[in-house]
């Protein structure tokens, strides 16, 4: 079979027959796939999560869902998946351990990052019943603090004038609803995959709140026949390198330049919420339940809580990897301690589930080493993630009067990050972030001086409600580690908080 191959011959569908032993294939005729799902987003996540469990459904249940997948952002796909006819390679890898897969899901992509016609062609489609999004956490154009839509986000700005042809993900959504309402008139499921609180309810908001200012009856078609279920997503794929194309190429013997790494690892909790037909993925290991909250929590508050901490805290000690993070005895240790002394007691109990069990499972998957994910890519729009991730644990401790020595060090570490990257602090990294601009010009302006530098950036109330803002033991606590962090010695710093911690567990 792999004899057959050419030497650097290309994926697509006249390789299917002959991958190489061990790598498997479709398990179903897929000329005789038709599409069901739209997709928004066409990332490395996708491909390695929502994209497998189609597939895996597919193999067990052949219906009508294939997936078109649409990108209204860079990067083109048309030049490489669409070239590869929508197939790719999805390597699970764990330390040594490695298993490959061609997914045949993807049927069909679409670029659709000049003009909104092409993704709206399919958005409108009376075929898909399902559309589907990984667009990133500031894809959803919300104030992260309350989750409403920001109406002076510069897209939005552009969609309220011309909602014909929009830009935003909200915009798009809410021009392809009317679109299926002029044409055909049937019910849609619009699926978040995205780490945002409540991501069903959230896109809901974005969409209807732009759909009552178009007016119309728009928004009232959209209450009865739309659906938008919350989702825990769960699988660490970090972003594709040029080593994870060659390994494909001197291990596999083809070229795929779609390929995606992730972690055998996978969760995917589906809120009861559908309008139409919808695929039957808890046949193939998501489950389907009346409330997603508890386990969104769970997920957000250790796995990310602790990603994101270690992001934030492994830049400052000159780490690249979570895997290094995680080999760092003292990063290693504060984020175990963060996480069981703080973040867990805020969760909600789930039949089955152990906290404590899944604080040591998700640290453990951050000590795999085929896994390269970077700190700066974690670090990446931390704004949007903060809020789920430490700030509502951090809320609801004070407001139980619990204490936040711990969760407030990733509070000043993010905010360390970026202002790090300004240049009066030397640009130290370059970063992305919505509020990238917003917080170096906060910096640039106050210099070294940390307590005014935490007051500035707490004032931004896109991020930090009032009662965060506004309480003085959040306010004291966070400038306190602000100037540690902010110190020529954050590492040292760190140390002294954790010595801190032990001597207060042993008098306790
Ligand atoms: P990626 O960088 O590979 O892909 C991002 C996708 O989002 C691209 O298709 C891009 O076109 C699109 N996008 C970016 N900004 C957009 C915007 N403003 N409007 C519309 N589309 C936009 O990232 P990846 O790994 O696919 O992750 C995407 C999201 O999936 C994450 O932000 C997160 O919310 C969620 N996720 C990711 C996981 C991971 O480990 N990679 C795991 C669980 C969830
Ligand atoms: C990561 C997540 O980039 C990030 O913010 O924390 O994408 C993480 O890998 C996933 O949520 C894991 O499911």
């Amino acid at each position: 079979m792999s004899a057959a191959l050419q030497t650097g011959e290309a994926l697509g569908s006249a390789l299917l027959g002959r991958l190489p032993a061990g790598v498997a294939g479709p398990a179903y005729d897929r000329s005789a796939l038709r599409p069901g799902i739209a997709h928004i987003g066409v990332g490395a996540f996708h491909r390695a999560h929502q994209a497998e469990f189609t597939e895996d459904l597919l193999a067990v249940e052949f219906g009508r869902w294939g997936i078109v997948g649409i990108n209204i952002r860079p990067p083109l796909i048309i030049g490489t998946l669409g070239r590869q006819n929508g197939l790719y390679t999805r390597l699970l890898r764990e330390n040594e351990r490695v298993e490959a897969r061609v997914i045949g899901s993807l049927l069909r992509v679409v670029d659709s990052q000049d003009r909104a016609e092409p993704a709206l062609a399919v958005l409108a489609s009376p075929e898909i019943d399902l559309i589907s999004l990984t667009v990133t956490e500031k894809g959803y154009c919300h104030r992260p603090a309350s989750g409403e839509l920001d109406e002076a986000h510069p897209d939005i700005l552009h969609d309220l004038a011309y909602p014909e042809t929009p830009r935003s993900v909200p915009g798009l959504i809410l021009r392809a609803m009317e679109l299926r309402r002029c044409s055909h008139d049937r019910p849609v499921t619009v699926m978040s995959c995205d780490n945002i609180p409540s991501n069903g309810a959230i896109l809901e908001r974005v969409v209807t709140t732009l759909a009552e200012r178009r007016g119309g009856g728009i928004a009232d078609w959209i209450a009865r026949n739309a659906a938008f279920p919350s989702t825990m997503v769960d699988r660490i794929v970090p972003a594709t390198s040029a080593a994870d194309i060659d390994f494909v190429e001197q291990n596999l013997g083809y070229r795929d330049d779609g390929v995606v790494v992730g972690e055998p690892f996978r969760q995917w909790v589906i809120e009861n919420r559908f309008a139409g037909r919808f695929p039957a993925y808890d046949r193939v290991g998501a489950s389907i339940v009346d409330d997603v909250e508890a386990f969104e929590h769970l997920k957000m508050r250790i796995l990310n809580g602790a990603q994101t901490t270690l992001s934030y805290l492994g830049v400052l000690a000159g780490h690249e990897y979570s895997f290094d993070d995680m080999a760092d005895p003292l990063l290693a240790s504060f984020i175990r301690r963060m996480l069981v002394e703080e973040s867990l007691p805020t969760l909600q109990p789930i039949p089955g589930v152990s906290p404590e069990a899944y604080v040591e499972q998700s640290l453990s998957r951050l000590t795999n080493t085929a896994i390269r994910h970077r700190n700066h890519q974690i670090a990446t729009d931390g704004s949007q993630k903060i809020v789920q991730r430490i700030l509502s644990p951090i809320r609801e401790r004070l407001a139980r009067g619990h204490g936040i020595a711990l969760l407030s060090v990733p509070v000043a570490a993010w905010m360390t990050y970026l202002i790090r990257a300004s240049e009066r602090f030397g640009r130290a990294w370059r970063v992305e972030d919505p509020y990238a601009a917003r917080i170096a010009a906060i910096a640039d302006r106050i210099g070294n001086d940390p307590k005014a530098l935490s007051e500035a950036v707490l004032a931004i109330d896109a991020i930090f409600v009032p009662e965060l803002s506004e309480n003085p033991v959040f306010r004291a606590s966070v400038a306190e580690r602000l100037a540690g962090l902010l110190s020529a010695d954050p590492i040292g710093y760190l140390r002294t908080i954790c010595e801190a911690q032990e001597t207060i567990g042993r008098k306790g």
